[in-house]
């Protein structure tokens, strides 16, 4: 599999995991054109990679993300600032409906966009210094990365409105008791608990894996009545693969399963 070359975000390989970390530092990580397009191209390259079935994304320094690059979009015009809204919208979908598991890693401030781009993982790992806001208000704009709609689905719509129309930020601790966060781990353990997660999910079936979170996704914007149906459909389809076979086999022969992803 090849990969690109990019300049604001480095992409590291090891075995099914890969990471993912923004890396212009300077300006603690904040999301450009540049860095929603690299991001974009590398989601799509790791969808294309058999080898990866779970991606770990995190920020250089001590920022995961700040938020967008608020020097690019002071000079957006009103028809330039909604194509920059979409093209996050594209770099969440990408993610969400990925069929990796993506794991964000939150090593310090997460706002705005960098909050909002951790929504779009399928978990949010943060260490203990890390810091999550929707500080958009404080700039005479609202969250255009998803933080309107995933923030509230996530802590309910009290919360939501709380961070949304403050603007302030809160702290892991603060974060994990409201929902937003699924731990909160010590600073020097955080990539080590994620890389730990991680290889849990990847000893799992891939496509069981994949359809887990597709149906979980996709349900959470149905009734639960046709939610059932995709569920039961799915499940009925993972009965064609030869992962499903090794999966039951390896579990009657007492070894572990060895799932090639077919
Ligand atoms: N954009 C551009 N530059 C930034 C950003 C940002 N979001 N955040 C920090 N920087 C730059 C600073 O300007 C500074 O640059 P320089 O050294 O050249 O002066 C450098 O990073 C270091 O920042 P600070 O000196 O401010 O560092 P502090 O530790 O004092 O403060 C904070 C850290 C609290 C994180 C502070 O930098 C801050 O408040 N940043 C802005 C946070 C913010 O408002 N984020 C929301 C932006 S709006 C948004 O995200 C909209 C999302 C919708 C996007 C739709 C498409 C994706």
């Amino acid at each position: 599999m090849n990969y690109g070359s990019y300049e604001t975000i480095t992409l590291e390989r090891d075995a099914h995991l890969a990471t993912i970390t923004i890396s212009r530092e300077k300006a603690l990580n904040a999301l450009n054109g540049q860095v929603l397009t690299e991001l974009l191209t590398c989601v799509s390259e790791l969808e294309l990679d058999d080898a990866v079935r779970v991606v770990i994304i995190t920020g250089a320094g001590k920022a995961f993300v700040a938020g967008a690059d608020i020097a690019e979009m002071i000079d957006l015009d009103p028809l330039a600032a909604r194509p920059f809204s979409e093209l996050g919208a594209a770099v969440g979908d990408s993610i969400e409906s990925s069929s990796k598991v993506y794991i964000a890693a939150v090593n310090g401030f997460a706002l705005g966009g960098g909050c909002e781009l951790a929504m779009c993982c399928d978990f949010i790992y943060a260490s203990a210094q890390a810091k999550f806001g929707q500080p958009e208000v404080k700039l005479g704009i609202i969250p255009g990365f998803g933080g309107t709609q995933r923030l509230p689905r996530r802590v309910g719509v009290g919360k939501a409105k709380e961070l949304v129309l403050t603007g302030e930020m809160i702290r892991a601790e603060e974060a994990l008791r409201i929902g937003l966060v699924d731990e909160v781990v010590a600073p020097e353990e955080l990539i080590s608990r994620c890389r730990a997660i991680a290889e849990k999910i990847a000893a799992n079936g891939p496509l069981a894996v994949a359809e887990g979170k597709k149906v979980i996704h996709q349900g959470q914007s149905m009734s639960l009545a046709q939610a059932l149906i995709l569920e039961q459909r799915a499940f009925g389809e993972l009965f064609f693969t030869g992962d499903r076979k090794e999966g039951m086999t390896a579990f009657l022969e007492k070894r572990a399963a060895v799932f090639e992803g077919r």
